[in-house]
């Protein structure tokens, strides 16, 4: 199979709901020589980003939304270790987590999984992560920087709480944030040091923070 049909072939696995197709398929680019790296940003991400358009014009509901995450996860699992085995390049540490009170996940899988690929040590906390959580990990872990994720405007703040535990504590890390409602003017506005719209630009993010 051609790359383009293979990577838009990922893209229709996700909108499709097709868990098999999409594990079945991401094997393939592996075969085929496409790097795990592009198979989730030119062919998964892209296929996400239909649904949650999609899901923003109610086109597709919530149970439809999760069994395409779930696509997107055993996809994940298939490409996942193949960023891990990449170039070790011994960059800094990150600690990462999706905010308490929230469970979207996804966003801050690809951002996890782009920073493995690009070489960081990433310690990735899950979801509904307790706030004080992220800070003692990343004091514990002696880590670079403290990386959240919050996909609602009602976790958002829990960005602002981070921001605040680290000053309180005086710790030297660095913090970046994103998920869909969070934007430049809201992390200038916290204090936090770096935002990115995408996982592709976290990773040059968290360089830029070192
Ligand atoms: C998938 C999804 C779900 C799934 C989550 C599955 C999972 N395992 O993660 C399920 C179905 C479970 C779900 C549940 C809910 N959801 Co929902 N969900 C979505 C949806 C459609 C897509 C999110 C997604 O995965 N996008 C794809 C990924 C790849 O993109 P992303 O998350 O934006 O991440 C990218 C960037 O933002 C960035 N990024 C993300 N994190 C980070 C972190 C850092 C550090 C950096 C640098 C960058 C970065 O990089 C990522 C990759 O490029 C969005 C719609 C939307 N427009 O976002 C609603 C949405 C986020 N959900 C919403 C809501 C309200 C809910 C529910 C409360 C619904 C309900 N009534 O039960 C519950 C939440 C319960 C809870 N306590 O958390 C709202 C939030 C509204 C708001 N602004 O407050 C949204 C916006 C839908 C809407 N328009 O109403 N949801």
């Amino acid at each position: 199979m051609a790359k383009q049909e293979i990577l838009d072939g990922l893209k229709d696995a996700i909108v499709n709901m097709d868990e098999d197709k999409a594990r079945d398929l991401s094997e393939e680019a592996l075969d085929e020589g496409i790097g795990a790296f592009e198979a989730i940003t030119e062919g998964l991400a892209r296929g996400m980003k239909v649904v949650s358009d999609k899901f923003d014009k109610a086109e597709v509901y919530l149970p439809q939304v999760m069994k395409s995450a779930d696509a997107m996860q055993a996809a994940m699992e298939v490409l996942r270790p193949e960023l891990q085995e990449g170039e070790e390049t011994g960059k800094g540490k990150v600690v990462i987590g999706t905010v308490e009170g929230d469970i979207h996940e996804i966003g801050k899988n690809v951002v996890v999984a782009m920073l493995q690929g690009s070489g960081f040590d990433v310690i990735d906390l899950g979801r509904d992560i307790a706030l004080k959580e992220f800070v003692e990990r990343a004091e514990e872990e002696k880590a670079d920087i403290v990386a959240a994720s919050a996909l609602m405007s009602t976790t958002k703040p829990g960005q602002k709480k981070i921001v605040e535990l680290i000053q309180e504590k005086g710790l030297d890390l660095k913090t970046m944030f994103g998920g869909a409602p969070v934007t430049e003017e809201w992390v200038e506005e916290i204090g936090g040091d770096g935002y990115a719209p995408n996982a592709a630009e976290a990773t040059g993010l968290a360089e830029s923070l070192l």
